[in-house]
């Protein structure tokens, strides 16, 4: 079972960045460092795109549906024609219609058929499988020798992250394919498969080791790899009872392309997160120092110091409530570093916000030890003190409001730290 790496720590880290400094004034070199650092959030809280594509009846659909687990795509000959159809994770199983210049429609339930009939640029469905929380399927229309759909193919190719070209095995990789993939970017190319589809039909498979050793050679940097698959027999091992027949799927290539797809994929997750790390690292983390570490200027040198021993002390992935707590209190001391004078009453406002925020979602429950259970009342009560402390006068209520939120930090961290880390998640 090849593991999928998480991605959490970082997500949550980059919303910490993005957080802090949404209300800093603008500077090019920040708004730059936000957009790198909103592109990886953006990259690292999506699956992983795999696009199947190849020329008319290769078999894409069928190894998507195979790949999915269920029998979504029509596969076959059809009348129903279909644009670019996704297949993604949802709660509940619903089909989007969307165009590329207009807003996009939801039904309830899998409706391709009524879908098609909207002529939308492309289709989303989405299914409840875990797998799917790592990969979307991108089932690309069929493509012909050099007509229209050429272009097409190349245009939506660019949406994915790996792709799969389906040959099929009886005539593998024509010219005409050739000619398609060689305009694929070297980026995709790298992370892509050559399927050998019917390689169950006796042909195909008569001939399949000499085929195979030929694609080997001629593919160069076209492909990562040559997967032959007979993707029928894949589905019938999958589905026999008692339990699946794991020597038939073996045998058919089911279980060498399944892995090389989550391999390639889970490849792909680990790149995105190398270099969300190294912009964390060398950039959005020391920016956040400077903010938060002791030599910032600011009119509350406690607090802030408070805070960064709460924050170098707790790993973050253990804790993500007390994570978001620190990036709330981190955005009151940016906004107090902006002005030079702020109101004290202004100061304790956004403090009773902000404790009076998280109040309500403790209540919720589910974030911290059950054991912890009066923990949402101190929320409450500080939300009230804090509230009360806005009609004193003088240096006392800033402290007092001070010490209240550190009591409540240390609250958030003994209640929220989790002594077992998150699960990896898996692919299938
Ligand atoms: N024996 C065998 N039949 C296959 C295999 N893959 C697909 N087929 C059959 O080939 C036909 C075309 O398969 P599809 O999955 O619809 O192909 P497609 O590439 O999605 O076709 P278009 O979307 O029309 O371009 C169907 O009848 C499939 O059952 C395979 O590996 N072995
Ligand atoms: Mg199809």
């Amino acid at each position: 079972m090849i593991e999928f790496p998480g991605t959490e720590q970082e997500v949550r880290q980059l919303e910490r960045f993005l957080t802090a400094t949404e209300n800093l004034p603008a500077d090019t070199a920040l708004d730059e460092m936000r957009e790198r650092a909103l592109a990886h959030a953006g990259r690292l809280s999506n699956a992983v795109n795999i696009g199947f594509a190849g020329e008319f009846g290769a078999g894409k659909s069928s190894l998507a549906n195979m790949l999915a687990g269920a029998d979504i795509l029509p596969t076959g000959p059809q009348h129903l024609k279909l644009p670019l159809v996704i297949v993604a994770y949802s709660d509940t199983p619903e089909t989007t219609v969307g165009w590329w210049d207009k807003e996009p429609k939801t039904y309830s339930g899998i409706a391709l058929e009524k879908a098609a009939e909207d002529a939308p640029d492309f289709i989303s469905v989405g299914l409840n499988t875990p797998a799917l929380q790592e990969i979307s399927l991108f089932d690309l229309p069929g493509t012909g020798a050099l007509d229209d759909t050429y272009k097409e193919t190349l245009d939506l190719l660019k949406f994915v992250d790996c792709a799969i070209w389906c040959t099929n095995g009886t005539n593998a990789w024509r010219e005409t394919e050739r000619h398609l993939w060689s305009q694929v970017p070297q980026e995709l190319r790298a992370n892509s498969l050559l399927a050998v589809t019917h390689a169950d039909l006796p042909p195909v498979r008569d001939a399949l080791d000499r085929v195979v050793s030929r694609l080997n050679k001629e593919k160069g940097d076209l492909f990562r790899s040559v997967v032959p698959i007979g993707t029928p027999v894949a589905v019938r091992a999958m589905a026999q009872e008692p339990e699946p027949d794991f020597a038939l799927w073996e045998n058919c290539g089911g279980q060498n392309l399944a892995e090389q797809v989550l391999q390639i994929a889970s490849d792909r997750r680990l790149a995105d997160l190398e270099a969300a790390r190294t912009d964390l690292k060398q950039d959005f983390l020391p920016f956040l120092e400077t903010l938060t570490g002791p030599e910032a200027e600011t009119p509350q040198p406690d607090a802030v110091s408070v805070h960064a021993a709460l924050e170098s002390a707790l790993p973050p992935l253990e804790n993500p409530i007390l994570e978001d707590w620190l990036a709330a209190i981190a955005s009151i001391y940016a906004d107090l570093r902006e002005s030079s004078y702020i109101e004290p009453s202004a100061f304790l406002h956004s403090c009773q916000e902000i404790v009076e925020d998280f109040a309500e979602r403790l209540e919720q429950g589910g974030e911290i030890d059950p054991k912890a259970d009066w923990i949402p009342g101190e929320f409450e009560k500080a939300t009230d003190l804090l509230l009360l402390l806005q009609f004193e006068s003088g240096d006392a209520p800033l402290k007092d409001a001070i010490s209240i939120l550190a009591q409540l930090s240390d609250n958030l961290a003994w209640a929220g730290s989790r002594v077992d880390s998150v699960q990896p998640k898996t692919g299938t």
